[in-house]
This record gives C-alpha cells, sequence and structure tokens, in this order.
C-alpha cells in the first residue's frame, strides 16, 4: 500500500484567536467625561451591551455638559475595528434607552468614526428621551430624521446602519428604523477619507446640577454583523502533513470535522496553504475535537482543543494528543 498517506497533525493552535473579521466589541467608558464623579457600568454578554451612567449632577469643573460612552465592533474585543471603506457592512440592533429623568436629554444610538485627515469624525444615529426624535446627524453624514417615528424613554426600537460604496463610485449609507428605510445618502467630502470606518453605539446624559439620580441607561440587544448575532467566535488553526505527497498540497481537499462528546457538530471541505496550514474558522466557544480525511487517505484526529481562551491544562492536552498521534502512526504502518 504505497499510496497508504497518513495526515501526520502537528496540534499547535490549541486556542483560536480571532481573525481580523468582526465577532466582538469593545466598549470604550467616558467618551466625554464631564462628570468625572458620575458611576458607570457597563456589560458586553453578546449579542447585547449595556451602558449605564448614573449620579450626573456635575463634579464642580466645568465643562459641565454631558457624559459619553460607546462600543464600537472589534475583532479582538480590545480595539475598535477598522473596516476598509470599500466593504459593505449592516450593524443593527434593538435599542431601549432609559432616562431618568427624560430631561435634560438622554441619547444614544449607532454612532460611526470614518478616518479624516485630522484622525477621524463621527456620526450619530440617535434617538432622545426629551425631543422623542429618530434621527442621524454628524459630518460627513448626511442628516436624515424619521419624521414618522417618536421614541419616547423605555421604548424599544430596532435600529440599523448599511454601509456601501454605490454603483457611482460614492460612499453611502442607510438607515433603518422599525423597518422604514431612509434613501441612500451620499457622504459629503469623499476625496478626505482616510480609508477606513468604525461603527457601533452609544449613551449619551446630559448633567443636571443638584439632582444626584439623574442618569441613562441604554440596552443594545441583539447586536447583528451583516444580519448574524454577534457572539464572540474563534478559529482553530494549525498545519496538517500529507506525507509521501509530493503534488500541490494546496489541491488535496481535507474532510474535517468537529466533534462534541462524539457528535458532528461541523463538517466541511478545506484546503490547506503550501506549507499545510489550515484555518477553521467561526468556532463558537468549546471544547472540540478535530478529526480530518483526505481521499483514500486514513482519518486522524485530534482532540480537546478548547475555543474561548487557554486551559490552564492545554499542556497536558498537547501531550495526550502526541500520544494519541504516536499511537495513529503506530496503526498506519
Ligand atoms: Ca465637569
Ligand atoms: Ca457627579
Amino acid at each position: 500500500m504505497k499510496r497508504l498517506v497518513l495526515l501526520a497533525l502537528v496540534c499547535l493552535g490549541l486556542t483560536g484567536w480571532a481573525q481580523a473579521q468582526v465577532n466582538d466589541v469593545v466598549i470604550l467608558d467616558r467618551v466625554f467625561n464631564d462628570d468625572s464623579d458620575s458611576i458607570s457600568n457597563h456589560v458586553k454578554a453578546l449579542p447585547k451591551v449595556i451602558l449605564s451612567d448614573t449620579r450626573l449632577d456635575g463634579d464642580g469643573r466645568p465643562p459641565e455638559f454631558a457624559n459619553r460612552h460607546a462600543w464600537f465592533v472589534s475583532a479582538d474585543g480590545v480595539n475598535p475595528l477598522q473596516i476598509p471603506l470599500d466593504e459593505e457592512w449592516t450593524l443593527e440592533f434593538d435599542l431601549t434607552l432609559t432616562g431618568i429623568p427624560i430631561s435634560p436629554r438622554k441619547e444614544a444610538g449607532g454612532f460611526i468614526r470614518i478616518g479624516m485627515p485630522w484622525g477621524y469624525s463621527e456620526g450619530q444615529f440617535m434617538v432622545n428621551t426629551d425631543a422623542h426624535e429618530v434621527v442621524m446627524f454628524g459630518y460627513p453624514f448626511r442628516d436624515y430624521r424619521f419624521t414618522d417615528l417618536s421614541y419616547y424613554s423605555g421604548n424599544t426600537i430596532r435600529l440599523g446602519i448599511r454601509f456601501f460604496k454605490d454603483t457611482d463610485g460614492r460612499y453611502k449609507t442607510v438607515y433603518m428604523a422599525n423597518g422604514r428605510m431612509s434613501p441612500p445618502l451620499a457622504l459629503v467630502d469623499q476625496r478626505l477619507f482616510t480609508g477606513w470606518i468604525t461603527p457601533g453605539g452609544y449613551l449619551q446624559v446630559n448633567i443636571q446640577a443638584g439632582n444626584p439620580n439623574n442618569g441613562g441607561t441604554a440596552v443594545f440587544d441583539n447586536i447583528r454583523w451583516n444580519g448574524r448575532l454577534l457572539r464572540k467566535t474563534f478559529a482553530i488553526t494549525g498545519s496538517v502533513e500529507l506525507r509521501e505527497f509530493g503534488g500541490d498540497v494546496t489541491q488535496v481537499p481535507i474532510r474535517t470535522e468537529l466533534r462534541q462528546g462524539g457528535a458532528v457538530m461541523r463538517s466541511e471541505t478545506l484546503f490547506t496553504d503550501a506549507t499545510g496550514n489550515y484555518t477553521i474558522a467561526d468556532v463558537s466557544p468549546g471544547t472540540y475535537d478535530v478529526a480530518f480525511k483526505a481521499s483514500h487517505w486514513l482519518r486522524t484526529g485530534c482532540s480537546g482543543y478548547y475555543c474561548g481562551g487557554f486551559r490552564r491544562d492545554w499542556r497536558k492536552r498537547l501531550a495526550d494528543q502526541r500520544r494519541h498521534r504516536r499511537r495513529q502512526r503506530g496503526d498506519a504502518v
């Protein structure tokens, strides 16, 4: 059986690291911080984000205008992701803004940063508690108002932003609110853009001197990125070796199974790069066994991939996998 080739696994990609794709958010506390002794609390429990701030009675130091907190889409949960302008995307969520009291203004909604020669500019697609508006504003985005919608504190409204490059070559946005859509709106001064855009959401609470109970909470639920609920996913990476195979390894389809407790959770066909490296993308947190099989060749497996961060026993798992691999090799000879 000269053709009998074993896929020798190199079990190095034990934990997944996020790829440059949106699968997380990062929360930025106190983007405005005019009341530095307020009490802010933020929760990231994807696909939900909660931003809250209270005791906004000022801190005695000017300015005494407002506090703002934001979140942005991210690949690593640490840095906002700068998305190339030519990439089309849609961000949606169910927003519930509660203001106590409803005046002075509490506002929340979508938030977009776009790279400009001086750094960046920002637009807000927001609702507010006092004027009951659903509006978009902020250079270089075009203003837009949903004139047939009103917003009241405690309401839940579904908001969405779509960004794309139109066939006329101009970058445009479409705003969505409870199923209604704006027309495509071209951004202004498009020649100034430096090539990236980062969307997310924000909460802003205006200060009310003398009222320590002044505060607001914004719940962003069911956050969807390009239609997919935003949850943190991982990539399992590693390499396989097609021993005794002299051809182009990038052309060899490899059947891959992700298993949990013996059950096949997912199967797909993948190809490696020229050096045998593979990536299984968009894996939900969990512990997996991975099995590989190329046509006519032995199936072999690698167990104990843990997606969700390093585990203390990962060295032991690697050792177990090496033993397992040796056994598999022995079977093949
Ligand atoms: Ca202040
Ligand atoms: Ca205060």
